[in-house]
């Protein structure tokens, strides 16, 4: 029998402040699964980051809502994963709300074999009952916890299951890594389980296609529609977005990438290297005047340290105000990168200054930890010896990774407890041992 069904990922609905971004990237949604209507797919597979956040704009919900109503009404079963983004292990979120009102099938539930460290994680099958396809799936946590998850996956078991196989994940991988995501958190392909037809990735924000070494199968990432950062702006100028229908019969014959339209995204670039504030104003206004902006997204990026003024002194707001009445749809000032000849930062939105702002936070507490005072005085002294200087910093971040662990489904919250402190301690040697 052959079928088809559709691979869609990273929708990151809710995401963005500024109203006419949002409403852009609603709109490509909202076209993605009319389109997968009109195609009349099979089913649909999203493989996380549906929404943005736990609990996104509700009227942004709603028609999301709305919108998978449509696609069930039109005999279209959704199976999807959690994202980094759309999923709280501890509280509830919008999305098990509407997988709780049967607009989607989840592929989560796993269980597990065996006992402590040692257990191995099965996800279940799902039978998608149209076409005998059998779906599983692994959730994306926050900072890639799902490594854990992962190294604990009963493969043996995943790859003996016969039939046609799509696995549904939102993770990274080393080998497909694309240059712009190399400071991400990334895991070997090799976790991946073998012998899938179709591994449905999420998480990436870029379009890839790949296969798997070894195997029959295909690797996908159809990345984001609009995206959720600057970033994903800025690269949509010159990748179409949009997601894959993959064309299967016992195994994958065809992946074909249908694009959703995007409005024009307009980047002007001003380097201020060495250069004088009044300069880089002038390059600014010429910008400004350069081409008509109507409809279009426009960025404005300024990075470099200036050689003389004051970043304060380049007139973004009027250039805002003037590319707002030629009709742009939207301006984004990027000026993190901005820099005055006296060490004066600009702070904007971009992922080198979360960056920074993230590093200065561990090291400041690190620097004002104070172990409990309640503490034998010699285990105090260790303590605080174990958080001084450059290396306390690093021990810091080091408990902070151990201790970002999940409870794995169905292990008892006391195991889950011991096994934290147990990962805690192993990065406190010496420490373990004391009460
Ligand atoms: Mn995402």
């Amino acid at each position: 029998m052959t079928f088809r069904f559709a691979h869609l990922a990273d929708l990151h609905v809710g995401a963005w402040r500024e109203r006419a971004l949002a409403e852009t990237n609603l709109s490509a949604v909202r076209a993605a699964f009319e389109r997968c209507i009109e195609e009349r797919v099979d089913f649909i597979v999203i493989a996380g980051d549906l929404f943005d956040a736990t609990l996104p704009d509700m009227a942004h919900v709603r028609e999301t809502a709305d919108l998978l109503r449509r696609v069930g009404d039109a005999g279209i079963p959704v199976y999807a994963t959690y994202g980094s983004h759309d999923y709280s292990p501890s509280a509830t979120s919008v999305i098990d709300v509407l997988e709780a009102s049967g607009l989607f099938t989840k592929l989560m539930a796993s269980d597990l074999v065996g006992e402590g460290d040692e257990a191995l994680i099965r996800p279940r099958f799902f039978v998608d009952p149209a076409t005998g396809a059998k779906l599983a799936g692994l959730s994306g946590r926050q900072r890639s916890l799902e490594r854990e998850y992962y190294r604990r996956l009963d493969h043996a078991y995943l790859e003996a299951e016969p039939g046609f196989k799509v696995f549904v994940f939102h993770s990274a991988l080393d080998e497909v890594l694309p240059e712009h995501d190399l400071h991400a958190e990334s895991m070997p392909r090799s976790f991946l389980p073998p012998g899938f037809d179709y591994y449905a990735g999420g998480h990436i924000h870029t379009r890839i296609e790949s296969a798997v070494p070894g195997g029959r199968g295909v690797l996908a990432y159809p990345g984001p529609l609009l995206g959720h950062q600057y970033g994903d702006l800025e690269r949509a100028r010159d990748a179409p977005r949009g997601f894959f229908i993959v064309t299967a019969d016992e195994s994958v014959t065809d992946l074909s990438f249908v694009e959703v339209p995007l409005p024009p995204v307009v980047l002007h670039d001003l380097p201020a290297e060495g250069r004088t504030a009044g300069e880089v104003a002038c390059s600014l206004d010429e910008a400004v005047a350069s081409r008509s902006h109507e409809g279009a997204i426009v960025l404005v990026r300024a990075r470099g340290r200036l050689a003389a003024g004051d970043p304060r002194e380049i007139p973004f707001g009027a250039a805002r105000e003037a590319l707002e009445t030629q009709g742009a749809l939207c301006v984004k000032l990027s000026r993190s990168g901005l820099a005055g000849p006296a060490r004066h930062r600009i702070r904007g939105d971009g992922a080198e200054a979360k960056q920074e702002i993230e590093a200065r936070v561990i090291a400041d507490r690190c620097a004002g930890f104070e172990p409990d005072p309640a503490l034998d005085d010699q285990v105090r002294a260790r303590v605080a010896a174990a958080f001084e200087g450059g290396a306390g910093t690093k021990t810091g971040r080091r408990v902070l990774e151990a201790v970002a662990v999940e409870p794995v489904d169905g292990e008892a919250v006391r195991a889950f407890a011991s096994r934290v402190r147990e990962r805690a301690g192993a990065v406190l040697p010496g420490l373990e041992e004391e009460r």
